[in-house]
This record gives C-alpha cells, structure tokens and sequence, in this order.
C-alpha cells in the first residue's frame, strides 16, 4: 500500500511498484475529479490492473479493507508545507499528520503488515553546523516540523510494541524534486517565473542551502526500505550535496536559457539557514547512494515541465 498516492512523491513511488510487478494499492483522500493535481499525478498508473485506487482519508475512514493482505505500507500521506504551517489549518496538520498516522497504524496491527516505511522529514531537525545524523537530537522549527515528528516517533513506538508484528523504517526525506514536484516548492516556482516572467519571491537572501533529493533516489531508497532487517530504524535521505538558493536560481537559468525573475522578501519563520544530510546510516542499511545531482535533476524536471500538454500544464501552476 502507498498512502498519499496522488502526491509528488507518492505517485512515482506507485508507478515504480506497478512497474515491477507489484499489486499496489493505492490511497488518497483526494477522490478522483476533486484535485486537478491528483488526477494528474495519478493518471499514469490509474487504468494498470496491479494499480488499486482506494479514495480514504486516513483521519476518518475505515481502513482494515484496504490495508488487508497488504505486506509493506509506505506511507506518505501528510498535510505538507514547512512555512504555511504557521497559519490558521493547524489542526489538518494534526488530524492528518497525527491522528491519520495512528489510525493507519492500528489497522496495520489489526491486519498484521510486515512493515511500514514512513516518509518523515529534514524538518526534524534543527539549524546545524555540520551533517545531521540520525543520532541527532531533534529540534523541529516550524508546527509542520512538530507534526512530522510526532507521526514519525508513533510510527516507531508501534514498532516497539511486544504485541505488534510490526517493523518501522521512518526515512528523513531531504527536499525532494524533480517532475511533479508541488507548485508551492522553490523549483517549481523558479522554473514558473523563468518562463512566464513572473518574479518568484526569495525568502531572505537566498543564501539558505538545501540538500535537494532528486525524485528517483527517494522512490529507490523507499523501495530499499522495505526489506532490511530492522525492527525501528531512522534513517536520512538526500541529495548528497547542499547547495544555496542562489545557486539554484543560476541553475535553473543555465537550464532554461532564461533570465529568473526574484524578488527579495524576509525570511519565513520556519526555514532553517541550511539543511545537509549525513548518508552513512543510508549507505549501510539501504545501499543507498544518491544517482541524480542538482543540474541533472533540475535539467530533468524542466524537460518534463516543457513537454507537458497546455491542458495539463494548468496542475502545475503555481
Ligand atoms: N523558497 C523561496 N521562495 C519560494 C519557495 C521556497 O525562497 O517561493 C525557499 C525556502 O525558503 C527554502 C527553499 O526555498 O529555503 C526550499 O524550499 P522548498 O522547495 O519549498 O522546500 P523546503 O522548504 O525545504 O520543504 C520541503 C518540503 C517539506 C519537507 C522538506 C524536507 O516542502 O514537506 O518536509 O522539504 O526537508
């Protein structure tokens, strides 16, 4: 089963499954025609007779049917958004990140999953001098960031349960990209104001550094995940290299041909100066080693953006 289905992430996740020859069930609470975006994201696999859609919302809906005769659960369904989580919805960050975690994690007790892989987030942790590890504490910034960590740490208390057959690897996602990417995300809007002239608003100086993840490496390590012998593992998962604000807009420049409007606003509460992963934990326990750099990844995800039909273009719109 892969939650949050019809997500950036979630989706190439089920087209990878699909693609082996994996029966995947596939969860969303955004039923079909209610979220242009979801629709978009999910008509790849929609149609493929290993691909199940099931429309749930995990805060609420009945889940034992679903989950049923399901080995792994990769869970990804969340309310996203480390700076719009400071506004008036936190609740949905807790009923969605929180209490439809929990729910999920009964019906996979009830039903005897194997594994559940959960997607947690850099968002744990806090500003940092060097690396961060798996070991470090946590030091969530932003409500989003607390909300992550509670559904992260429930995940692994489940796993710890003398009565569950349950194992957890929650894995540390460092800012994903690549196509699909949210409209609300830094390249996708950098690659809307290259080509419309629209300026992007830079929060802060644009010296903030990410640790970019391109979209495959996280579906690869994800899959890996669902296989090591652990009981509760965290792990990270990012790019390999940090890289500036700054850099990125240049990049995405070089990539377009095209000058990128900005303009310069404060920094969000919320948004740590850097984020940088240590991947040793990863190369250990998933094999991983990240496979697609920045200029690769963003030169992929405009591609994708450029051949998209007009019609579907307008999902994407930020
Ligand atoms: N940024 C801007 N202007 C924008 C959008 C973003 O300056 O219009 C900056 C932002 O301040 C940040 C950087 O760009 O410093 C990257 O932003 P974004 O691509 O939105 O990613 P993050 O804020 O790092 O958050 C992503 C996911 C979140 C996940 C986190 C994991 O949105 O769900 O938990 O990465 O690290």
């Amino acid at each position: 089963m892969v939650t949050g289905a019809a997500g950036f992430i979630g989706s190439h996740l089920v087209e990878n499954l699909v693609a082996r020859g994996v029966t995947t069930v596939a969860v969303d609470r955004r039923a079909r025609g209610s979220d242009a975006l979801a629709d978009e994201n999910l008509a790849p696999a929609r149609g493929d007779p290993r691909c199940v859609l099931v429309s749930a919302d995990l805060a609420q809906d009945g889940l034992d049917d679903a989950v049923d005769g399901c080995d792994v659960v990769f869970h990804l369904a969340a309310r996203p958004g480390v700076r719009q989580s400071w506004g008036d919805e936190f609740d949905d960050y807790i009923r969605s990140n929180v209490v439809g975690t929990r729910r999920l994690l009964d019906a996979c007790v009830r039903r005897g999953v194997r594994r559940v892989v959960f997607a947690s987030s850099s968002s744990v942790y806090g500003p940092i001098a060097r690396p961060s590890r798996e070991s470090d504490p946590t030091c969530p910034m932003s409500p989003y960031g607390v909300s992550k960590l509670a559904a992260e740490q429930l995940c692994l208390a489940y796993a710890r349960r003398p009565d569950s057959a349950l194992s957890v690897v929650a894995l540390r996602y460092f800012t994903v990209f690549g196509p699909r990417q949210r409209p609300d995300m830094a390249i996708a809007r950098l690659l809307f104001a290259a080509y419309t002239g629209f300026p992007i608003e830079i929060f802060g100086d644009g010296s903030q550094r990410r640790d970019f993840t391109y979209v495959t490496d996280i579906v690869d390590a994800t899959i890996a995940a669902a296989d090591i012998d652990v009981l509760a593992a965290v792990v990270n998962v990012g790019g390999g290299t940090s890289a500036s604000m700054n850099e990125v807009i240049a990049l995405v420049g070089q990539c377009t041909s095209r000058r990128v409007p900005t303009t310069s606003v404060a920094a969000r509460p919320g948004d740590v100066p850097v984020t940088a992963a240590d991947l040793s934990q990863a190369q250990q326990l998933l094999g991983y080693q990240p496979a697609v750099g920045l200029a690769e990844g963003i030169a992929r995800q405009t591609s994708w953006l450029v051949g998209l039909p007009h019609h579907r273009l307008l999902a994407f719109t930020p």
